[in-house]
């Protein structure tokens, strides 16, 4: 692959994962991360790192300028639980970002963009059960207003001025190596580092809260996946679906290697979030388009991210 690829927001949790990955994939020098602040140890020495604030288009096309940058991820957002507290700048974060790389697209400067949309374009009006690719989109949170209006942006710029963009709508993304930060989805990561930690999680949802689901491994092998495709007709941003489950289940597979772990639940504000997303996810059409399929069930999840969570917090007791 002749391309250099960056990746705007490349320190958060998928981001980081993403840019290991895609320098493991395509080399360590055609994969230049950027973040507003520095990453993990293993980021920061794995490639070329630059600070970079997702809002300032200038500095944005500097970099694309000095890298020869043709492919951006924008991985950069406000997630939903820290949207609600901070409307206005989520808002300026999650569109200005995705507007600066939309037009730098347009003229030509890149070739293609990668732009995650989520879950959260759907509400309450939404069917909750296998929640079709095209259905009502009636968000009530701010960083799901964001999401949807961003849809609307990518289609925009794809069919006016054939703009190469592709998107997922990832459900809740559960991983071990960066910590997550302000999603409501997190406490399905948060739980297990309590388990291993303390044995006790206070759940801030209640035990029958059924939410979409992936493992980090699957997110990453859908947002590659995708991103090789060749350009489509129509600009989709794909429902994709591995698991759902509840903080009841979760705990009864965690209490499987842990067998004193206990949990209580103290639903807060975040159940009005959850309780307006969908519980399961229709992926037909990124089945068919891209062959889309996932590998993680909760089973196997669950062990991978005990060991690894394990593994991560001995050597940081070693190290500390
Ligand atoms: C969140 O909980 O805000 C995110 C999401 C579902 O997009 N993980």
């Amino acid at each position: 692959m002749n391309d250099t690829i960056l990746i705007i927001g490349a320190c958060g949790q998928i981001g980081t994962e993403l840019t290991l990955k895609l320098r493991e994939k395509h080399g360590n020098d055609k994969v230049i991360a950027t973040d507003i602040r520095e990453g993990s140890k293993e980021l920061m020495q794995s490639g070329t790192f630059e600070i970079l604030n997702a809002t300032d288009k200038e500095a944005i096309e500097q970099i694309i300028e000095k890298y020869k940058i043709s492919q951006v991820y924008l991985m950069a957002a406000m997630l939903s639980v820290t949207a609600e507290k901070f409307p206005e700048k989520a808002w300026r974060l999650n569109m200005n970002s995705l507007s600066h790389v939309l037009n730098i697209a347009k003229d030509k400067k890149i070739k293609k963009v990668f732009w995650p949309s989520s879950i959260a374009v759907f509400g309450n009006s939404t069917p909750k059960q296998n929640t079709p690719q095209n259905t009502v989109t009636e968000p009530t949170t701010v960083y799901g207003i964001s999401k949807l209006a961003g849809e609307r942006w990518c289609a925009y710029y794809h069919n006016k001025f054939g703009v190469d963009i592709k998107s997922i709508r990832y459900p809740g993304i559960i991983s071990w190596k960066a910590n997550p930060g302000g999603g409501t989805t997190d406490y399905a990561i948060e739980i297990y580092h309590k388990a291993i930690k303390e044995k006790h999680y206070e759940c801030f949802l209640s035990e029958n809260t059924r939410l979409p689901m992936m493992f980090m491994d699957d997110a990453i092998k859908a947002t590659i996946d995708l991103m090789v495709t060749d350009k489509s007709e129509e600009y989709k941003a794909y429902n994709i679906a591995a698991i759902n489950f509840t903080p009841k289940e979760i705990a009864s597979e965690i209490s499987k290697h842990i067998t004193d772990f206990n949990i209580e639940y103290k639903p807060d504000f975040r159940q009005e979030i959850a309780d307006s997303w969908p519980q399961s996810i229709d992926d037909s059409e990124a089945k068919k388009d891209w062959n889309w399929d996932y590998e993680f069930d909760l089973e196997k999840m669950t062990t991978e991210m005990l060991e690894n969570l394990k593994l991560k917090f001995e050597a940081e007791l070693k190290n500390a």
